[in-house]
């Protein structure tokens, strides 16, 4: 018996169809028990996550290296390896260690719940289970995480990730290089004469511009594009999978509709802004601060060279 009987009254129903969560999130069921596994996937799907399951921890390590997970669930009892050895290989991962992880339990051993959760468990789960609890279980710690990464990691202003985000998540973009060799490039970007805007228009319209510019890049570069506001009116890139040149391109088109379409519009008046931008594709042994500054030395290139510009 894997999972308890259980039947929602009218309540928690109509509770469960008004929480239910958003689609795109992608969690990992690791379990060497196959019918609890198939089971758990199965009301997972049906409540909308899209989900993968690994039955041992060479399949669990393949999966964690080809995608991104936002919670995964962890099975204790693994055979032949256990399960410990995994969620130690998680929690020494600087890409994977925030990853929500709960534990799924055979064992109702305090022991073995307070070494989880010192260890950097989320939550304990015993089984048998009943899949309403760890369901609401997963909703609320998905939720809670979604409400902590939209505070630590975006810039308030814009939406667009935060210098904090960028730092953590460079170090994931060039360590993803490392094992699948591709290009990647960065993109620094700088509004032109930001300040005369705000001098001539006031700082709200200036918040306005900047809103308009991070919506530009955001709609109209790819979704594995990485754009964070680095700070005051520049904006970085980073484009996985992209050469120098491919970046130079991606960035000219926003640029080029940049020219074309006001940013903002504000009380029946269009604000129009260009941008300087400089591009440094990564190389193997670059660092990364090394790297931005080499985009940043070809932003500054394209603002000796008369702005409104790339400059690879
Ligand atoms: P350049 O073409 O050489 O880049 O000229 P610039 O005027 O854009 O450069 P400068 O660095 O002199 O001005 C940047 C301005 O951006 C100054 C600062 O007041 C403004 N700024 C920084 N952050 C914000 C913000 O959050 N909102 C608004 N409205 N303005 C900001
Ligand atoms: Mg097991
Ligand atoms: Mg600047
Ligand atoms: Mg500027």
């Amino acid at each position: 018996i894997y999972t308890q009987e259980f039947e929602l009254d009218e309540n928690q129903e109509q509770l469960q169809r008004k929480i239910s969560p958003p689609l795109g999130e992608r969690l990992l069921v690791i379990d060497d028990d196959k019918v609890l596994c198939s089971y758990l996937v199965r009301r997972l799907r049906l409540d909308g996550y899209e989900v993968d399951e690994a039955h041992d921890v060479t399949a669990a390590r393949r999966l964690l290296r080809e995608h991104t997970y936002q919670l995964i669930t962890l099975d204790l009892m693994m055979h032949p390896e256990s399960g410990y050895e995994l969620f130690e290989l998680l929690k020494n991962d600087p890409t994977l260690k925030y990853v929500p992880l709960i534990v799924l339990s055979g064992r109702n051993d305090v022991h073995d719940k307070v070494r989880c959760f010192y260890l950097g468990a989320d939550d304990y789960v015993t089984k048998p289970f009943q899949y309403e609890e760890l369901g609401a279980r997963i909703y609320s710690l998905l939720k809670r995480t979604r409400t902590f990464e939209q505070m630590a990691f975006r810039d308030p202003l814009t939406g667009v990730y935060n210098r904090r985000f960028f730092d953590h998540q460079i170090v994931v973009e060039l360590q993803r290089i490392a094992r699948y060799p591709a290009p990647i490039s960065m993109a620094f970007i700088d509004i032109d004469r930001f300040k005369m805007i705000n001098d001539l228009h006031g700082h709200h319209i200036g918040d306005l511009v900047l809103q308009g510019l991070a919506y530009l890049l955001q709609h109209n570069l790819r979704s594995t594009d990485l754009l964070a506001r680095f700070g005051g009116e520049e904006f970085v890139v980073v484009l996985p999978g992209s050469t120098g040149p491919d970046a130079k391109r991606a960035i000219e088109h926003v640029l080029h509709l940049a020219q074309k379409e006001a940013v903002a519009e504000n009380e029946g008046q269009a604000y129009h802004i260009t941008f300087s931008a400089g591009i440094a594709e990564w190389t193997p042994g670059l660092s990364i601060e090394e790297w931005i500054a080499r985009s940043d030395e070809g932003m500054y290139e394209a603002k000796q060279s008369g702005r409104n510009q790339v400059v690879l």
